[in-house]
């Protein structure tokens, strides 16, 4: 009779999860008894690596991604990973190994005492199933519940007694993973762009998750609306180059207000209506605009405080949007300002590193970013101009951009992938470096290494402190990212010289593996 770990790996397969993404300890090695030749597993070294890797490649691969971490200490050390995974809504099979049911009264060495409770609220679905042979079912379960719309990460902790027990196998299902719009809230919306004068779109990270960017510019251009990326967007919905592209918003509600002063009717694309980073009074749009939102997660629908939500697929609804909406014909809106050059000067402005590096790369590149206060630069100096271009996280917790950066070369063979990532940041999860030395993976990392948490210290005014002021905890001195590469089996080297700077990010972008620059900017 075949065993709970037969009948697992079969579903598994059947779903097309043979890539796991782990750190093993004694309550998991069960798993890879006999372990089967089209199957592959990749080790992080640290579980925020194993998550962030996994949620970069299921991303890409637009699939969910199965993850295996070691009983509590290993879902402990993940939870920021887990966080971002559910931010991002990217669908994450995640089994947690368990200690032997006929031990558990006892409080034996490395169980977790309440395994279902330890991720949540961060996964869609936890369970540690009644019995072994439950184990495929609660599998299936939760894979058809990480896959649904919203996606996300789901947990199934799982006893090491488990894996040897007998068990049959399971057929795997046709489950649908998405809605379409409600007939009457369709109208509505496409009443709402076919009546206005000056309509604006904002786009977020659902557009291109959902596969919608040709819809999304399709939608655009018959109403000539101007086109903006939600606050804090973890992908790009639309090309940065096109004449209708305004920009980023910002994550305050004044300046939303603010951009979108002048529109009479906002369309949100796959984004919350809108997402905050600090405080803020007053209203939530322009004086007499009508917002509408095509959101697949009904708890976002339910939290925004103004406009009406349709709840459906991205793509579905921008599609029946494409159907239904005819509008007169409407004067183009104003063209984006352009940036004014960035110049060469020492110590190097990010502008001008963020500049060059949009002049060497091949606009099909994919760019992985992690790089706080580098973030609104890039948004003036290197637009993102094709789908699945661009990558970073949606939750604000950081760790993400190193291993994300592997996960997603993975899951794009061939493809070129630079991981923009902070000194900071990088440090939450440098050892991402070794998998991609590992697996050979054409990645350039570069860091972008001001020696400090500048994101922080420049938020410091918002909380009253001088121009200047010394903010505890916000200086990075004295890493060394080329000693860290190599470290890791990574070449490396740095670049200070701005007059280098573009040679060196060309030859860096031809490497046939790994390769890691540290610029060193101001
Ligand atoms: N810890 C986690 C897990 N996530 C966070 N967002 C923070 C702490 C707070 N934080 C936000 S930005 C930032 C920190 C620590 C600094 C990041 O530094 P770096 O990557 O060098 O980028 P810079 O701010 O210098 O642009």
């Amino acid at each position: 009779r075949p065993t709970v770990r037969d009948a697992v790996l079969d579903l598994l397969r059947s779903f097309g999860m043979t890539t796991i993404f782990g750190n093993p300890g004694s309550t998991e090695l069960a798993l890879f008894l006999d372990f089967p030749d089209d199957f592959s597993y990749q080790l992080g070294l640290q579980e925020a690596v194993v998550v962030g890797m996994a949620d970069g490649y299921a991303q890409a691969t637009r699939k969910a991604a199965f993850v295996n971490l070691h009983s509590a200490a290993g879902v402990g050390n993940a939870m920021g990973a887990i966080f971002t995974a559910y931010k991002n809504a990217t669908p994450l099979v995640i089994s947690a190994g368990q200690q032997a049911r006929s031990i558990l009264p006892y409080d034996p060495f490395l169980s977790s005492s309440d395994p279902t409770h330890l991720a949540m609220p961060y996964v869609k679905y936890s369970v540690e199933p009644a019995r072994a042979e439950d184990v495929p079912q609660a599998i299936a379960r939760a894979y058809y519940m990480a896959t649904q719309a919203p996606c996300g990460p789901v947990l199934v902790s799982i006893p090491s007694d488990d894996w040897n027990r007998p068990c049959d196998y399971l057929q795997p299902r046709t489950v649908s993973t998405t809605a379409w719009p409600q007939p009457e809230i369709l109208a509505q919306v496409a009443e709402m762009l076919n009546h206005c004068e000056r309509p604006a779109f904002v786009v977020g990270t659902g557009v291109d998750r959902d596969g919608a960017w040709n819809e999304t510019v399709q939608l655009a251009e018959r109403h000539n609306a101007r086109v903006w990326i939600a606050p804090m967007s973890a992908r790009c919905g639309f090309p940065g180059d096109h004449p209708l592209f305004a920009g980023y918003l910002p994550a305050e509600r004044a300046k939303i207000v603010g951009s979108l002063g002048g529109h009479d009717a906002i369309l949100v694309l796959g984004a919350p209506a809108f997402t905050y980073h600090i405080e803020g009074e007053g209203p939530h749009l322009p004086a007499g605009a009508s917002l509408a939102q095509v959101i697949d997660d009904p708890a976002i629908a339910a939290w925004a405080p103004v406009g009406t939500a349709m709840v459906c697929g991205v793509r579905a609804g921008i599609s029946a949007l494409l159907q239904a909406s005819s509008p007169p014909k409407r004067p183009a809106p104003p063209l984006r300002q352009k940036a004014p050059r960035a110049e060469p000067s020492s110590p190097m402005p990010v502008a001008y590193l963020l500049q060059t590096l949009d002049e060497v790369r091949a606009p099909d590149t994919v760019i992985v970013e992690e790089s706080p206060s580098a973030r609104p630069v890039m948004h003036r100096y290197m637009p993102i101009y094709q789908s699945e271009t661009f990558y970073t996280m949606a939750s604000g917790g950081l760790g993400y951009g190193l291993a994300a950066t592997v996960g997603v070369a993975l899951g794009m063979p061939g493809k070129r992938v630079i991981g923009l990532v902070g000194d900071g940041s990088s440090m939450y999860s440098i050892q991402a470096l070794w998998n991609a030395v590992q697996l050979q993976l054409p990645i350039t990392f570069i860091i972008i290494n001001n020696q400090r948490y500048a994101a922080l210290q420049e938020f410091a005014h918002t909380f009253g402190f001088k121009p200047g002021e010394h903010l505890q905890g916000s200086e990075l001195p004295g890493l060394d990212f080329v000693a860290l590469a190599k470290g890791h089996g990574c070449e490396a080297l740095r670049v200070e010289d701005p007059a280098l700077l573009a040679d060196t990010l060309k030859s860096a972008l031809q490497s046939k593996g790994p390769i890691l620059v540290e610029v060193r900017v101001a």
